[in-house]
């Protein structure tokens, strides 16, 4: 029986070889089966390797304006700009309303003979005195109006020598003589430009020895005495104008 079985398998092994060697293999040697159906889809494969950079792309079209944002903070003050050019000259303006009156003048004349008495000689004779800056009374000039002034007299001397001089305060600043002649009449004369501020007075005063005449006047000869103000001081009268 173990012999018959050995017999079996080795025409069996024998056919194995043979099948084999034909190049069919071993279902081919059994038999040829119907062909079974196509197996199921298999799973996605995985994602590939990044593939190479590509080139670069056009440029986009422009994206619409956004929206106007709040406004910012201040900035710090920039530097000073350079200096400009000079402008125009403007029109000339309106002459405009002087705040100040800056008139001052009189002019004098004597109405009768002035011997020395060491007061001022008093003009009574008014030919202008239309801002009452002369005494009549006293025979003073009182400066109302700051500034620079000029005097001036002329005077008919007679009887003796006349002596003159023109005071500012209580210093005589000029001075006249006439030495007389008898039977004339002569003359005493001058002028000056006197610096004054407000308050000053000015006056003329026969001096020396009391004589029987001195100054003089009559209808053909007339003493006068003048004074009027040639330049204000506008700052010092402004600074008058302020304090008031
Ligand atoms: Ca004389």
């Amino acid at each position: 029986m173990e012999l018959i079985w050995m017999l079996v398998l080795g025409l069996l092994g024998a056919g194995v070889v043979a099948a084999e060697l034909d190049g069919r293999g071993a279902c081919a040697w059994w038999m040829g089966g119907i062909p079974g159906t196509p197996g199921h889809d298999g799973q996605p494969g995985r994602d590939g390797r990044g593939g190479r950079k590509g080139e670069k792309g056009d440029s986009g079209q422009p994206g619409v304006p956004g929206k106007r944002g709040e406004v910012g903070m201040s900035g710090n003050e920039g530097l000073p700009g350079y200096r400009g050019f000079p402008g125009y000259p403007g029109l000339k303006g309106e002459p405009g309303e002087t705040a100040f009156d800056y008139r001052s003048a009189f002019s004098v004349g004597l109405v009768g003979p002035v011997k020395a008495s060491g007061e001022p000689i008093r003009f009574a004779k008014l030919f202008y005195n239309e801002q009452r800056d002369y005494d009549e009374l006293s025979g003073k000039f009182r400066c109302a109006v700051p500034g620079l002034y000029y005097f001036n007299y002329q005077l008919v001397a007679r009887g003796q020598d006349t002596k003159v001089a023109l005071y500012h305060g209580a210093k005589p600043v000029t001075f006249s003589l006439d030495q007389y002649q008898a039977g004339d009449l002569d003359q005493a004369s001058g002028s000056v430009l006197l610096q004054l501020v407000g308050g000053d007075e000015v006056w003329l005063q026969v001096y020396g020895e009391e004589g029987p005449a001195g100054v003089y006047t009559e209808n053909t000869a007339d003493s006068t005495f003048t004074g009027f103000l040639l330049y204000p001081d506008l700052r010092a009268n402004l600074l008058a104008k302020h304090r008031c």
